[in-house]
């Protein structure tokens, strides 16, 4: 049997400190044209499960390439997995990767196997090995927090200064208390029914929009820098930001805003090449680049480009709650971590800039960075919820960092199908920066307009 092996892929590089870093690694990448079978071994950091209802886990997905083509979404079926190791498919868009067993701590590099297969023109799934000589592949990954199927409630009281804000027919205090998924959520005045507080008449949420009742993924982080360079460097040409300026995202020659993304020119495929150089000289992927720090100056189009072509899709406006409080109460003018205080964490008060260890020198409670940071950067081997910054479910920074992504479309979201248009956009809308302030609370419907452009960026789910 004729084995290829191409090249090895590391996702998250050069660490100076291993530690409490979100170090997801896959190596040893290979392929074998006879089978079509995808080989690769995949491990991270800080992974926890607790029961059925508390867990991390990796979303894997893979690009393939014709020589001389453009990188396109590959078709997993799950061929082989290590043995305390549980999986799950999504769909054939990408696999979720999870701990069997309870424990915590790390997910040593061990070896998956998947058919890897693509869409003909008739719909039918070849394998890429028997029809496409010389394919090259990329494999991605990125960590995800398990939210279980369960009761919530949507909604909530938000002071300052916009007070707009959903909440319970009845109570401004309260929320609705959501049952199930196909529930459908009349305006009004009763117990069971929803009002905004700056309106005196709303839709009726109907039962096909998704509200997060059912199990899905959050991303335990916002979208990093270098997962956005990973996306900018499958894109064509025509969907890239290259050739204008050295740092394309922030328009200037030099890094702004803790934002390095790189143009490093057009390789001899046609395509430009983007990198992380945040100590801006010029030299990609050093220990302090900022590979990271959660990518800003991506608005809602931008971040839904990349749930998109990874086959995910916006976190709706409903499961925020559930993302952020799990089954609790509301609290008053909350933040994700289900407390109405914070700290402001100070620039000047990090150490390790760019690395990937970077962090507080005196960690706080209730941290809030008003500008972006490294993805858990606030976490530890002793933290708790509350140093952590985290949500009830442990999902890392949706306050603070960087404003989120949250969609309001009123019907069905399906998930993104790997493809952008032709000139790089993707397919979901009605998406909105929320939360990117300390005035903006979980409950504060902001939408974006108090959201500088140095505040935008996302994160999203898999359901
Ligand atoms: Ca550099
Ligand atoms: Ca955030
Ligand atoms: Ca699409």
């Amino acid at each position: 049997m004729k084995t290829k092996f191409c090249f090895t892929l590391f996702i998250s590089i050069l660490f100076l400190n291993t530690l409490f870093s979100n170090d997801l690694k896959i190596q040893n990448l290979a392929f074998d044209e006879n089978t079509s079978i995808l080989t690769f071994d995949l491990g991270w950091e800080n992974a926890w499960r607790l029961g059925n209802k508390f867990r991390d886990a990796a979303y894997v997905f893979a690009k393939y390439k014709e020589a001389g083509g453009q990188w396109k979404h590959v078709r997993l079926s799950l061929i082989s997995a290590p043995a305390d190791m549980e999986t799950s498919p999504h769909d054939d868009m990408g696999h979720l990767v999870f701990m069997r067993f309870d424990g915590q701590g790390s997910v040593k590099l061990a070896q998956y196997k998947f058919l890897a297969q693509v869409y003909d023109q008739n719909q039918n799934l070849i394998n890429i090995g028997q029809n496409f000589p010389f394919p090259d592949f990329k494999v991605f990954s990125v960590e995800m927090v398990y939210i279980p199927e369960g009761p919530f409630y949507w909604g909530g009281y938000a002071s300052s200064p916009n007070h707009d804000f959903f909440h319970r027919g009845d109570d401004q205090h309260e929320g609705v208390l959501i049952t199930s998924e196909s529930q459908q959520i009349n305006y009004g005045s009763g117990s069971n029914e929803y009002r905004r507080e700056n309106s005196t008449t709303g839709p009726t949420i109907l039962p096909q929009k998704v509200k997060g009742y059912d199990e899905f993924y959050c991303m335990k982080y916002e979208i990093t820098q270098q997962q956005y360079a990973d996306f900018l460097n499958t894109l064509t040409v025509t969907q890239q930001p290259g050739g204008y300026n050295i740092y394309p995202l922030v328009l200037n020659d030099t890094p702004q805003f803790r934002n390095g993304i790189i143009d490093l020119g057009i390789t001899n495929e046609g395509r430009y090449e983007f990198g992380c150089d945040l100590n801006g000289n010029g030299i990609p992927g050093e220990a302090d680049d900022g590979q990271n720090i959660a990518c800003n100056m991506i608005q809602p189009h931008r971040v839904a480009a990349y749930l998109d072509w990874a086959g995910m899709q916006p976190i709706g406006d409903i499961m925020l709650f559930k993302i952020c409080r799990g089954p609790n109460k509301p609290v008053d003018d909350e933040f994700a971590w289900g407390s109405p205080f914070y700290n402001e964490v100070l620039e000047s008060k990090l150490t390790d800039i760019g690395t990937g260890s970077e962090r507080q020198l005196d960690p706080q409670a209730y941290p809030f960075a008003e500008f972006p940071v490294r993805a858990g950067y606030a976490a530890t081997a002793s933290s708790n919820q509350f140093f952590a910054g985290a949500t009830y479910y442990g999902v890392m920074e949706m306050s603070g960092s960087l404003g989120e992504t949250i969609s309001y479309a009123s019907g069905e979201v399906l998930p993104g199908d790997g493809e952008l248009s032709v000139e790089g956009e993707g397919q979901f809308s009605a998406i909105f920066n929320q939360m990117c302030n300390p005035d903006s609370r979980l409950s504060d419907i902001s939408r974006g307009t108090e959201c500088l452009v140095q505040s935008t960026g996302g994160r999203g789910i898999v359901r």
